[in-house]
This record gives C-alpha cells, sequence and structure tokens, in this order.
C-alpha cells in the first residue's frame, strides 16, 4: 500500500475507511491541470484493498488523457468504493450517502459520476450531499440520466474511423463485429451497428442480457470462453478492463480492436502486442470519451442533445483520425501516440 502510494505519478489521493459497512472508498486525483477532477465512482468487491486503490490509480490516470483529449475542462480523477464480499444491499444508500457527504467537503476538487456498478438512481442518493458535484442524476432528479448511450455513440462513431483506416472505407455495411458485455455501452452500440448494416454477434456472461440479444433479436451469441479466439473484422471489448493481455492478444482473429471499456490494456507491453499482430488497437480513453463529453457537456456547459452528438461523433473521430495518422508516420502504438497528443495538450495549458 505504501509503496503504490509513493509510486503513484496523481496528485492527490483521499482515504476513507467507511466504519458502519467496512468499505474503503479512494478518491484518486491524478491531474487538475485543466480544470477540476472529473471521474466516475465504481463500486464492487475487490480481491484486496491494494487492489482497489490501484484500480483507483490507474482509471485517474486514465480519465486524465481522455478529458485532455476529447477538450473539456476537467482534469482527472477516479473514485473506488471497496465494498466487502459479503456486502448488504440494505447499506448501501447510507454509503452512498456518506460518500457523498465526502464528496461535498472537497468543494469542487473532484467531480463525479456512474461506473461500473454505479446508477443513475445512486447518483440520486450521492447528490443528496454532494451536489453540485455529481454529474448523471436520474432525468427525474434533474439530472442528465445514464452516459452508455452517449458512449455507444463514441465508439460506434470511432469504429467507422478505424474501418477507414484498415479498409479504406468507413461503411460498416458486412463488416463482423464482435461485441463483448451487452450492458448500457455494449447494448446500445449494438443497436448502433444494426441499424449501419453490420454483422453483429455479442458474448456476455449475463443470462438476461443473452435473452434480450439472442433470443428476442436473434444475435449470435458467442460463449464467454471463446470470444478472444472468435473470427471477426473488428472487437469491441464492452464490458471488463485488463481483457487484452499476454495470453489473449495472440488469440485474436480481427482487424480491428475498437470498444468501450476502460483499461483494455492489462499491461502497457499489450499496446506492442496488438501492432505487432497488426490489429489497429482505438486506445480505449479516447474512443470511450463519449460518456464524459455528454456528462461534462450537458451538465456542466449546458449543451444540448444535438449538439452533444455532434461533439462526440467529431470530436472523437478527429481525435482518433489524427492519432491512428501520428502512430503510421513515427511507427509507434497507437496508445503511444495517444499519449503524446494528450502530453502536448496538458503541458500547453497555463
Ligand atoms: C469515464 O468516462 O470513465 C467516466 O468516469 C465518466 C465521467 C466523466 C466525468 C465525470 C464523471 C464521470
Amino acid at each position: 500500500m505504501e509503496s503504490l502510494l509513493k509510486e503513484w505519478k496523481g496528485e492527490t489521493t483521499i482515504v476513507r475507511y467507511d466504519q458502519p459497512t467496512g468499505a474503503w472508498v479512494f478518491i484518486a486525483i491524478f491531474s487538475t491541470r485543466l480544470g477540476p477532477a472529473a471521474g466516475g465512482t465504481r463500486m464492487r468487491p475487490y480481491s484486496d484493498v491494494q487492489s482497489a486503490l490501484q484500480d483507483a490509480f490507474r482509471l485517474a490516470e486514465a480519465m486524465t488523457y481522455k478529458l485532455a483529449l476529447c477538450g473539456m475542462s476537467f482534469g482527472g480523477g477516479k473514485a473506488v468504493i471497496a465494498i466487502p464480499p459479503d456486502f448488504d444491499p440494505k447499506f448501501r444508500s447510507g454509503v452512498l450517502s456518506r460518500y457523498g457527504e465526502l464528496v461535498h467537503q472537497l468543494g469542487g476538487l473532484f467531480y463525479t459520476g456512474s461506473d461500473v456498478g454505479t446508477s443513475s438512481n445512486d447518483m440520486d442518493i450521492i447528490a443528496e450531499k454532494g451536489s453540485p458535484y455529481v454529474f448523471g442524476r436520474t432525468l427525474t432528479a434533474g439530472g442528465a440520466g445514464s452516459s452508455g448511450p452517449a458512449t455507444a455513440l463514441g465508439v460506434f462513431s470511432g469504429i467507422q474511423i478505424a474501418c477507414q483506416h484498415v479498409f479504406g472505407e468507413r461503411s460498416l455495411t458486412g463488416r463482423r463485429v464482435l461485441v463483448q458485455g451487452a450492458g448500457s455501452v455494449g447494448g446500445a452500440l449494438i443497436e448502433y451497428l444494426r441499424s449501419s448494416g453490420a454483422e453483429v454477434k455479442f458474448s456476455d456472461a449475463e443470462e438476461a442480457s443473452i435473452c434480450q440479444f439472442r433470443d428476442d433479436i436473434g444475435l449470435q451469441c458467442v460463449p464467454v470462453e471463446e470470444v478472444y479466439s472468435e473470427e471477426c473484422d473488428i472487437f469491441s471489448p464492452c464490458a471488463l478492463g485488463g481483457v487484452l493481455n499476454s495470453r489473449t492478444i495472440p488469440q485474436l482473429k480481427c482487424r480491428v480492436v475498437a470498444g468501450g471499456a476502460n483499461n483494455q490494456l492489462a499491461e502497457p507491453e499489450d499496446a506492442a502486442r496488438l501492432k505487432d499482430r497488426g490489429i489497429l488497437y482505438a486506445p480505449d480513453y479516447v474512443i470511450n470519451a463519449g460518456g464524459a463529453m455528454f456528462l461534462a457537456g450537458v451538465e456542466a456547459q449546458g449543451w444540448t442533445k444535438e449538439h452533444m452528438e455532434k461533439e462526440v461523433t467529431e470530436g472523437i473521430q478527429n481525435v482518433l483520425q489524427k492519432i491512428f495518422e501520428l502512430a503510421a508516420k513515427k511507427g509507434i502504438t497507437t496508445e503511444a501516440a495517444a499519449r503524446q497528443v494528450a502530453e502536448k495538450r496538458l503541458s500547453a495549458a497555463i
């Protein structure tokens, strides 16, 4: 724990042990160079406290690059509420409410929203005490609602640019796309892909999602354990982090990896593993920025839905295009190219 805290390159770590529930709360502020830190609140059990802190650290750093690249005036942060494995849901609103109080005490250092394991309903609870630093409350409570559809729109737009780069045309007609995870982002992405004429397959561990997309819509469902070796043109990870690693990358039979999940690479070397296999990787924090643009744009900048959709589509396409070109020109990974562009924007800020 001590070495993690010492070695992290971020600005500030806030630690709270929530006595009544035994949950650990970490708020990681990586950078406030472009504005107050912003990032979702992730709530789930972890195998140990270190992994929870490490997750917050990695996600906060990615948020910094994401917000710098999508042009929003926010720095990067992330919160993790690491609940015990036997957490009783009846204590959920209590820990969220106390967490909201903490966010409020920070006085605008950190703005939050939903993430893995938290919903707009949870944001309503956090915002009771945490307002005005909470994005993505329900529409009923006056918030912008779920960011899933906007994230999906950005991923869809990014997939078009990746196709342009690899196949010479943006059109997705007849392209085989495999979506891993048909939740709030993957599910909305599937709809965009289907209406563009793509041949969509999906994979999901949840019975409810399988029913919805396989049984109701008739999509082909790939078993979870076969998802990495399934032949397709575009593989789109929209569920967990760490899915691109030394074990899975050699199995891939696709030309493009472009999806909505955060922290898709298990370790930095995986970017080169993808490049060496001739697979074009759309860096996760670039292609999945639609959700952050939606929350910050609609709630902090008063964007209309139409304006948000234009910003998400064009913003993500322009940045990805630039990154793919830079990576090709310099012979570097797309991840390294994205990092270079982000660092440039961060160091140009006064
Ligand atoms: C993400 O894009 O991973 C987020 O966490 C979205 C977000 C952005 C800004 C505030 C809260 C959540």
